[in-house]
């Protein structure tokens, strides 16, 4: 076949480095952006397979998130603007590592095992963060398209989430919404507003937020999008890539890693914060007190807002609807805690990623996901949204149940369910704690974090690491998970887990205890027991204090 021939020719000039070995992780591909022009040309040709496969439109988003400005990676989006299915996950890493000769028939291999019709049209949308390498390698995605006749669509810059957005819009003929980037900010921002417009007494102070772009693309859409809000939300936007450098000492990750504010940011006392990260799909909130101290609203603390928030409606609207809060080992003790037992909330824990943490979600009429670091979003079934249209329509029903049903109604429209958004999960919050009236210190002071530090260790191989539970024991090496039981058991309320991480090439190492001291020489306990065991590599990690 003349494709064939074409791959052949065109994968030439897009050349692997020999021996380079590269797995589809967490969120896919990341590494130095130098070593990826092969694996976006063979993306391309992936996602125009999958797109011929699904007999649907596939994105390709060229990112690498909350990785240093170097590095770049790329996201597969599925046709209802979900992560892209499991078992082409493991498609995508052989068609990574294939050497050169390999490449055809790692191809034709696919294409036989899932009876791919060759001839059926393919359509791919690609889109990329503002990463300097981006306009190459997504231009390598484009070839690869081509290569294989599949028709595409490039967006340029955009947010990842925006991307799964259209891919969603385009897959369900505009029932989603409009495929564009200005179909986008309509849609949210006239939900935002419907949401905020009648709410009484809402002063300046509770209109305006300060947001980090993270030197970012989410700097430039949120940007893009404040003109589409009359003012309902006044932003003072700092980090927004005119000087400072990507997600360097800024940012979501930052933020909540570092457990402190971005550089680049002038925060008053008690104001209302926020940071996105590189790629635009998290966020997290934060402020600082008078006594100075740093204050962090993460993603367990937004998870507690929204389904706070969305249980009071459903009562106020008398309706049945199952919700349920998806979280990660990560999730504070105090969280889960509260949820469960204050909120008396359904509760899952899955494994680190938010295709993970969605599936879980599927499975309610509402499913609220969030990880700590901010990445999340609410789906709702099918079913919920209809009742909710029905009471909300349903000229009978009370004044009380109609205003619950419309508030729900349009908070349905101001969320981008097909994955965790920054940009819209910052809308969702400001409404809700517009509606509420609630500030940021109250909303902060629902429940109180249990002290916890985040760490990483190097190692010669993250991957010797494997674990169960939910991530929240190791299997192997022999030994860690006794080492961990035993350092645990000397603090009090603590805990502790190790995992490799699936974006970086390095051991994530997770403790809280009762105190910050301990919390902090638990973390560091365990980076040793890792060091030790797992085959650190440099020098042995030093106490933090
Ligand atoms: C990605 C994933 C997240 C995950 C994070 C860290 O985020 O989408 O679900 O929590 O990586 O993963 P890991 O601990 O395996 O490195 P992003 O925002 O970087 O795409």
């Amino acid at each position: 076949m003349a494709q064939f021939e074409e791959v052949s020719q065109k994968s030439a000039l897009h050349p692997k480095p020999a021996g380079l070995v590269l797995q589809y992780g967490t969120a896919g591909f990341r590494t130095n952006a130098k070593n990826l022009d092969h694996v976006m040309f063979r993306m391309g040709l992936l996602a125009t397979l999958r797109s011929k496969n699904t007999k649907a439109t596939i994105g390709v988003m060229v990112t690498a998130s909350h990785n240093p400005e170097e590095d770049n990676g790329v996201k597969l989006i599925d046709p209802m603007g979900e992560m892209v299915a499991m078992v082409w996950e493991g498609y995508a890493t052989q068609l990574a590592n294939a050497e050169q000769d390999d490449l055809l028939p790692a191809l034709k291999d696919i294409i036989k095992r899932e009876a791919i019709n060759m001839t059926q049209e393919a359509n791919v949308f690609v889109g990329r963060d503002t990463r300097s390498s981006g306009a190459c390698l997504s231009q390598a995605v484009l070839d690869g398209v081509s290569t294989l006749d599949g028709h595409s669509k490039d967006y340029g810059l955009v947010t990842t989430p925006q991307l799964h957005y259209m891919v969603c819009c385009q897959n369900t003929q505009g029932q989603y919404g409009e495929a564009t980037v200005e179909g986008y900010y309509r849609k949210l921002s006239q939900a935002f507003i419907r949401l905020t417009k009648n709410v009484p007494n809402r002063t300046d102070d509770q209109k305006h937020l300060c947001v980090d772009g993270a030197n970012g693309i989410g700097a430039l859409k949120v940007r893009e999008m404040e003109r589409h809000l009359e003012r309902e939300l006044q932003i003072s936007l700092f980090n927004d890539g005119s000087s400072g450098k990507l997600n360097h000492q800024c940012g979501a990750d930052f933020v909540k890693v570092q457990q402190k504010a971005p550089t680049g940011v002038e925060m008053t006392v008690g104001e209302r914060c926020c940071s996105f990260d590189g790629d635009a799909d998290r966020i997290v909130y934060y402020y600082s007190s008078s006594a100075g101290r740093f204050h962090l609203l993460d993603g367990d603390k937004i998870a507690t807002l929204i389904s706070t928030f969305l249980k009071e409606l459903l009562t106020q609207a008398g309706l049945d609807l199952k919700m349920a809060v998806v979280q990660t080992a990560y999730a504070n003790g105090s969280s889960t805690q509260y949820l469960e037992n204050t909120m008396k909330v359904i509760m899952k824990c899955t494994k680190t990623g938010v295709k993970h943490l969605h599936h879980a979600a599927q499975e309610f009429d509402i499913g609220v996901y969030f990880e700590s670091n901010g990445h999340g979003t609410v789906l709702f079934s099918k079913t919920a949204e209809q009742k909710i249209k029905q009471l909300a329509e349903d000229s009978t029903s009370s004044d009380e149940k109609k205003r619950a049903a419309l508030l729900l109604q349009n908070t349905i429209n101001v969320i981008n369910q097909t994955v965790g958004d920054s940009i819209s999960d910052m809308l969702l919050i400001e409404a809700i704690l517009a509606i509420k009236g609630m500030t940021v210190q109250q909303w902060d002071a629902i429940y109180s974090d249990l002290p916890n530090r985040q760490l990483k260790v190097r190692v010669s191989n993250p991957r010797v690491i494997d674990t169960t539970d939910a991530e929240r024991r190791a299997v192997s090496p022999a030994g860690l998970q006794e080492a961990i039981d035993s350092l645990v058991k000397k603090y009090r309320q603590a805990r502790s887990f190790v995992r490799p991480s699936g974006t970086e090439d390095v051991v994530r190492v997770y403790a809280e205890a009762e105190t910050q001291e301990s919390a902090d020489a638990l973390a560091h306990e365990v980076s040793l027991a890792v060091y030790r065991l797992a085959g650190g590599v440099g020098d042995e990690p030093k106490p933090l204090h």
